[in-house]
This record gives structure tokens, sequence and C-alpha cells, in this order.
């Protein structure tokens, strides 16, 4: 495909994908201490969500110098992982950094650190009066996940990184079965340069301009759904521009994977508006103009919505098992 055609990119499967490609060196380690993760909380019997946030790069040399980056502050996922769930959070780990969940309140993308501190009569440093009580709030979540263990972060930077992780985490929470929630709201690369078909090092300029072909990223969603993780509960997103399209792309995914909802949402509407689509229904959350004014985040809808149709999700293979 060059930048400007997508007419005839190769796709390759799955497995072959898998085959080709050397899988990030920290997967073994990775893989370790997602096990421990999900048998602790399955022994307990806790359910378990799995959020993917950010945005992966493609590289376009081996050594890489250049790569090219899909869209996402990793907001989402983000303040998705702030509710009170037990959540492995899959985040994108990029030059410029994915937001993260409590710290994202406070990032330098937003705002910076220091404009929160005032220096004290006695020479001492401290939080500003003025925004101790919502940095109190924070600040006691964030304690009181971290006593509880009840979030686990993983990154990822390239799509590779991204598919060898997924692969991997969403077997081992197969054994949760219908426990567990797949929350993927990552911005995945649908295409990429093959590591056999890329340069080994820079590529150099001086020639000219420079024409890409890229392949298309294997459509990992299916494989996901049938069987790496095939009783979980599956939400994905899908993010258009143009609203004519958003609907019927949105369906295509839910008839082509099998899946549970699609969360469909406009680029420029993102944070205020999503549909959520199943087979048989549309159901659209939306922020009113008071909740925007008194900084309400759509996300505070769209959890307690999903927690409750996985509930149901969960309910319903119970009654089939009975
Ligand atoms: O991270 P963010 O809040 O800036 O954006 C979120 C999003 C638009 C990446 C997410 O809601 C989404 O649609 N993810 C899937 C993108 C896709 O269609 O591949």
């Amino acid at each position: 495909m060059s930048l400007l055609d997508n007419g005839s990119s190769e796709v390759i499967n799955p497995d072959t994908y898998f085959q080709t490609h050397k899988p990030p060196r920290t997967l073994i380690e990775n893989e370790i201490r997602v096990k421990e993760f999900v048998n602790k909380h399955n022994e307990a019997r806790r359910k378990i969500v799995l959020i993917t946030s950010g945005g992966t790069t493609v590289p376009l040399e081996n050594s890489t110098v250049r790569f090219i980056d899909n869209f996402s502050a990793g907001t989402r996922g983000a303040t998705s992982a702030e509710y009170p769930l037990i959540i492995l959070l899959f985040d994108s780990f990029q030059v410029q950094f994915s937001l993260q969940p409590y710290s994202r309140h406070y990032s330098h993308s937003k705002n910076c650190f220091l404009d929160f501190m005032e220096l004290k009569s006695d020479g001492s440093i401290g939080v500003s009066s003025k925004y101790s009580p919502k940095m109190k709030a924070v600040l006691e979540k964030y304690q009181e996940f971290k006593k509880n263990e009840t979030l686990l972060f993983l990154d990822f930077v390239t799509v590779s990184d991204y598919l060898f992780l997924l692969q991997s985490v969403t077997k081992i929470m197969s054994v949760l079965k219908e426990h567990a929630m797949y929350y993927l709201a990552a911005a995945v690369s649908d295409f990429f340069i093959p590591a056999q078909k890329m340069p080994q090092h820079k590529i150099q300029s001086g020639g000219g301009g420079l024409t890409l072909t890229m392949d298309q990223v294997p459509k990992f969603l299916k494989p996901m759904v049938m069987y790496w993780a095939p009783r979980g509960f599956t939400v994905s997103f899908k993010l258009e521009t143009d609203p004519a399209l958003l609907v019927d792309k949105s369906r295509h995914a839910l008839t082509r994977y099998g899946h549970q909802i699609v969360i469909a949402n406009l680029l420029d509407t993102r944070k205020r508006e999503v549909i959520l689509i199943t087979r048989d229904s549309e159901f659209q959350i939306k922020l009113t103009e008071d909740e925007i004014a008194e900084g309400k985040e759509i996300e505070a809808k769209i959890i307690p919505e999903l927690v409750k149709r996985h509930d149901e999700w969960i309910r319903n293979a119970d009654n089939a098992d009975l």
C-alpha cells in the first residue's frame, strides 16, 4: 500500500504473524506477573478487566529511528482504570507518554505539577491549599489501589509488542471464563512493515521523497474471541472521523469478530458522546452540558453500564450451566 492508496496490501494471518516476528524481550517476565495476578484474584472469585490503552507505533527500521504513531492520548484507558475494578492495564509507553491512571490529573501535558505546590513560611514546600481537597481525593484512591494491589500495569510500544502481549494475557485470563472483561480501548495500527521487509539501519535521506509499502496488521480480534479467550466479555472501541461511517463500521466489526459490544466514538466528540452497539441494540451515552461544566468524565457513565452488562453475561452463563 502506498500512503495514498490502500488497495492492495498483503494480509497475513495471526499465526503466521507470531511465527515470523520476535516476541518482546520482556514477554516471559510479564507472563509470570500476569499469572500471579490472575491466580490471586481468581482464587478470591473476583472479576478482572483487561484495559488496553494508548496508541501503538509502527517502526520503519529494525534499528528504529523513525516510526509511525497511532493517535491516542491514553485518556480513555487511564480514566476507565480509576474505577473500583480489578484491572490489568496494558498501556502504551511512548516517546510522548500516554496518560496513566491517577497521575493523569497532574501530567505534564495538562498541568505542570509545580503549579500545584507552594513554598511555606517555614521554608518547606507542600501542596497549595487551593488544590489540596482534589489532590487528597486522588491520593486516597491511588493509595487504596496500591494497598489492595488491584491494578497491574504492563506496557507496550510497537504494534508487535501489543499483539504478543495481548495474545499471552488473554490466554492466561481465559481461566476466569465469563468473569473476565476485555476492554480494548488502545488505538492499534492497521498497517505495518513486516520485520523481514524492513531495512536494518536508518533510512538515508538525500535520494528524494520516501514511498512506503505497508502490509495490513492481522485481525487479532477474531482469534482472540474464538480461541484465546472464548468465554470472556469483550468490548472493543471503534474510532472514526466521518460520522457517516461510524455505526456501519462498528456493526461490521461485531459481525466479523463475534464479540459482545463495540463502543463507537468520533475523534471530535469522543470525550462527551459514545454509542454502545450490540448485535440487537444501540445505546447512546452522552454527557449533558451541566455534567461537562462540572467536569464529569464520560467514563463515569460508560463503566457502570458495562459492569451491569458484564454481570448479566455472567448470570446468563451461570444459568446455562445449571
Ligand atoms: O486515548 P484517548 O482518550 O485520546 O482516545 C481514545 C480512543 C479514541 C483511542 C478510543 O476511544 C478508541 O476509539 N480506541 C479504538 C481506536 C480504533 O478504532 O482503533
